[in-house]
């Protein structure tokens, strides 16, 4: 298996600076979080730092593997938002030979949610949303919120999501719609 550093630079050689660094902070965010919630701060970590890692790919790369796979058909009616988290996965487990299914699944959960999330994969969603170099209305909230309660979190940043993409007249995945519904206690 690769080492971090060894893991650092696959990310770096895949990403802008911009991009690279909001990995960086992801991991320890993540990490940080790990640590108020009890759960393994080391896979935290890794998921915080692969998180993103194929966000620059082609749509042609994407689109490649979403066939080779036969993934589900649904996800090419979808775009790099979806794609890079969902199908990113794959191209974490072939090119990074990283096998875990929980920091995969992190992975795969980080933007869209999922409607069963484990506490690991909670963590790696909340990390992305609330690191420092964040900057949009209502970031302290979030912080807050999910200092108090990760789960508390999760339904925040749902919520804001979506609202954001009715607003903005955005397709929705079907997923996002399915996280809101099955968060709905934590409010
Ligand atoms: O990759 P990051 O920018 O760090 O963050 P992310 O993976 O959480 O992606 C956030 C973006 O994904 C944000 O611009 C909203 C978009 N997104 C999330 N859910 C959906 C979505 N876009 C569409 N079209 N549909 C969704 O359901
Ligand atoms: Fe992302
Ligand atoms: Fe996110
Ligand atoms: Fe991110």
């Amino acid at each position: 298996p690769y080492t971090r550093k060894q893991l650092v630079d696959k990310v770096q050689e895949k990403l802008d600076d911009k991009r690279f660094q909001h990995c960086l902070r992801v991991e320890k965010q993540a990490m940080e979080l790990a640590n108020e919630n009890n759960v393994d701060p080391e896979k935290a970590a890794i998921a915080g730092l692969l998180h993103d890692y194929a966000k620059q790919r082609s749509d042609h790369d994407f689109i490649k593997v979403i066939n080779d796979k036969q993934m589900n058909p649904v996800l090419l009616d979808y775009g790099n938002a979806i794609w890079h988290g969902v199908v990113g996965a794959e191209l974490i487990k072939d090119e990074l030979h990283i096998y875990d299914e929980d920091i995969l699944n992190a992975v795969r959960r980080h933007t869209v949610g999922a409607a069963y999330m484990t506490k690991l994969d909670q963590i790696v969603y909340m990390a992305d949303y609330i690191e420092p170099g964040r900057d949009f209305p209502g970031v302290d909230k979030a912080r807050q919120i999910t200092h108090e309660s990760l789960k508390k979190g999760v339904f925040f940043q749902t919520q804001q999501t979506l609202s954001y993409l009715v607003e903005n007249a955005k397709p929705i995945y079907p997923g996002t719609i399915a996280t809101y519904n099955a968060w709905q206690n934590e409010k």
